[in-house]
């Protein structure tokens, strides 16, 4: 019997969502990082399990309380995986006991009366077993009496008892045949992923407040040269001091930017890129519903 469906990976920011769904994957499909507001985007992740069934992924921004239009914009991103899905994976951060917003979380989850697995990640960070026991005790009670439900301890890092997670979800979906290409990992476009990739770096390489004010725009994606293919892109930040720091002394910055970017996207293509980026201020744009939906973010 082949069973196929939508799968919401669900969870609060940060807590390592799109690093699992790249492990469940085997490759790199959504970005990661050490902030919170990584994902911005619900993103498609196509698990193909031959002659068992097709896992779609639907990776979504954490839910948290929306401080301007770009949060508002998150949380409604994620409440809409809740109608989509037909299962959930609800992702904790195991290294921390459950708090108000699992809590919540939990909720919205139980009252559709899907099925959710829970899933409490990073429990490499915990060595001391009565502590790691403790903290799932906390995870657990969210969902003590809701019978569509099961757990695991997992590391999306070092991928211990990633494996057990398909077999476990594809019971829960309907019989049905593949949704997608059995040969597809994701719906998107590699433009967009490109952009993605250039957010990650621009993300990883700079500090403070500046990675929650970094937009990247493709501007012209050509691919006429079958031997390179040239993408255009503009790094946006929100205020004008930032532009320096994104651009950094003499270029620097941005060079080192633009250069682990390429490398990733060549190897996402398997082949030659010529990225050119530049950087321009667009003053509050996390404020700017245009703005947002100049980025796809609507
Ligand atoms: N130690 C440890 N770190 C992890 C694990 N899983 C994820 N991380 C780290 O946690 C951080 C956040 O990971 P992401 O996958 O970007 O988290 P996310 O839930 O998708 O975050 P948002 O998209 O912002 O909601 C990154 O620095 C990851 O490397 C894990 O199992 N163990
Ligand atoms: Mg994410």
């Amino acid at each position: 019997m082949f069973r196929s469906g939508f799968v919401a990976i669900v969870g609060r920011p940060n807590v390592g969502k799109s690093t699992l769904m790249n492990a469940l994957l085997g490759q790199k499909v959504a970005i990661t990082s050490p902030r919170v507001q990584t994902t911005r985007f619900r993103i498609r992740g196509i698990l193909t399990v031959p002659e068992k069934g097709q896992v779609v992924f639907l990776d979504t921004p954490g839910f948290s309380k929306p401080m301007d239009k770009l949060g508002e914009y998150l949380t409604a991103e994620a409440q809409q995986a809740l109608e989509e899905a037909e299962a959930f994976m609800l992702v904790v951060d195991g290294s921390q006991p459950a708090g108000s917003g699992d809590a919540w979380l939990s909720e919205q989850l139980k009252a559709t009366g899907k099925y959710c697995l829970l899933l409490i990640n990073k429990i490499d960070l915990i060595k001391d077993d009565e502590h790691r026991q403790k903290l799932k005790e906390s995870y657990l009670h969210l969902f003590s009496g809701y019978d569509a439900f099961n757990f695991l301890t997992v590391s999306a890092l070092t991928g211990k008892r990633l494996k057990e997670i398909p077999k476990l979800i594809l019971k829960h979906l309907p019989e049905s045949p593949a949704i997608y290409d059995e040969d597809d990992l994701t719906d998107q476009r590699m433009r967009d992923i490109a952009q993605e990739i250039i957010r990650e770096k621009a993300m990883q390489f700079t500090e403070d407040e500046l990675p929650h004010s970094i937009a990247v725009f493709i501007d012209k994606y050509d691919e006429a040269d079958p031997a390179c293919t040239r993408i255009y892109a503009t790094v946006f930040v929100d205020q004008k001091s930032q532009k320096g720091m994104v651009i950094g002394k003499s270029g620097q910055m941005i060079k080192k930017i633009g250069q682990a970017a390429r490398q990733d996207i060549e190897t996402m293509l398997d082949g030659r890129v010529y990225l050119d980026l530049n950087v321009k201020v667009k003053e509050n744009w996390r404020k700017d519903t245009q703005f947002l939906k100049s980025l796809g973010l609507q």
